[in-house]
């Protein structure tokens, strides 16, 4: 079942359509170990594989979504077990490569890996307390899960070299005014409310079209508008192949509400 039991993670089905899975280390901020990379993974393979999910929110804890990566488990670890265990890559690879949409509620602190965990979902929310940072520098290493690459396309190579070379923090609302958020919120329970009623409206959309619409989206982060361009409009053409289409169209000739087959 996609809402099975786990030590480090909670997951729920708080509404049709839509995944919640909750980070559940508060004793360690959510520290990402890797136990609990392992359940998160799981749980969103769980999700992307089961039919009645369409949507998925990743939130944490008031206090923190995730104060990065454990320090506590990589303290000892070595250059040639890093190198050879390929460490972090089995962690961070599976969350792109997720199909469903995947909401990020940010609340707390979200630094280090916890800011670039946030950063791989599809769409952020926080709080406008929310504390986002890749203090990494500061313990003599560098963002390790993507940290330097979609942080700077998000906000800029000055701004992330500031961040990024003194570990300075940055605000929910500096999240939002620099487009990393995409909504900023007033607190954590509205952030979490906020993020659950936006992943139920794309529940409500046909299976297909929000596939083909992330997939899409997602080419325009790493190809030239030329190609991109040419990819969009044959996903596009594509979708005159479904039933949906058929069922969307239709469905707005005659004023009513569309009963998805999701075919
Ligand atoms: N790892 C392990 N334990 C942690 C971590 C962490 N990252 N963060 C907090 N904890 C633990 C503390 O050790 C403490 O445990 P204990 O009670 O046993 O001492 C407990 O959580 C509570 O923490 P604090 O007492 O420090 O709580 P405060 O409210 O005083 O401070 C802070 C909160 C500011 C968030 C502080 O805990 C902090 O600075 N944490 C570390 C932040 C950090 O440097 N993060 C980056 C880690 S490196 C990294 O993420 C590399 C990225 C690799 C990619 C990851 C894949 C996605």
């Amino acid at each position: 079942p996609v809402t099975k039991k786990y030590e480090n993670i909670l997951v729920e089905l708080p509404k049709p359509g839509v995944g919640l899975i909750t980070l559940n280390r508060p004793r360690a901020l959510n520290a990402l170990s890797t136990a609990l990379f392992v359940e998160l993974n799981d749980a969103l393979q769980n999700f992307d594989n089961d039919d009645s999910t369409n949507a998925i929110v990743l939130t944490g804890s008031e206090k923190a979504f995730a104060a990065g990566a454990d320090i506590k488990e990589m303290k000892d670890l070595s250059f040639s077990k890093a190198y050879n265990t390929n460490f972090i890559a089995s962690w961070s690879s599976t969350i792109p490569n997720i199909r469903k949409p995947i909401i990020a509620a940010v609340n707390g602190h979200a630094l280090g890996g916890g800011c670039e965990l946030a950063l791989m979902a599809d769409i952020l929310y926080c709080s406008s307390s929310a504390t986002f940072g890749q203090p990494e520098i500061k313990l003599g290493i560098i963002p390790g899960a993507g940290g330097s690459q979609r942080l700077t396309a998000l906000i800029g190579k000055s701004r992330a070299m500031e961040l990024i070379l003194t570990g300075k923090n940055f605000s929910g609302i500096e999240a939002g005014q620099w487009g990393v958020a995409a909504r900023v919120f007033d607190s954590a329970e509205d952030c979490v409310q906020g993020a659950l009623e936006t992943a139920g409206k794309i529940a409500g959309m046909s299976k297909i079209s929000v596939r083909a619409a992330k997939e899409v989206v997602n080419k325009s982060q790493d190809t030239s508008l030329r190609e991109g361009l040419d990819y969009e409009r044959k996903v596009f053409h594509g979708l005159f192949g479904s039933q949906d289409q058929k069922i969307g169209m239709s469905a707005f000739i005659e004023k009513k509400k569309p009963g998805w087959s999701n075919e």
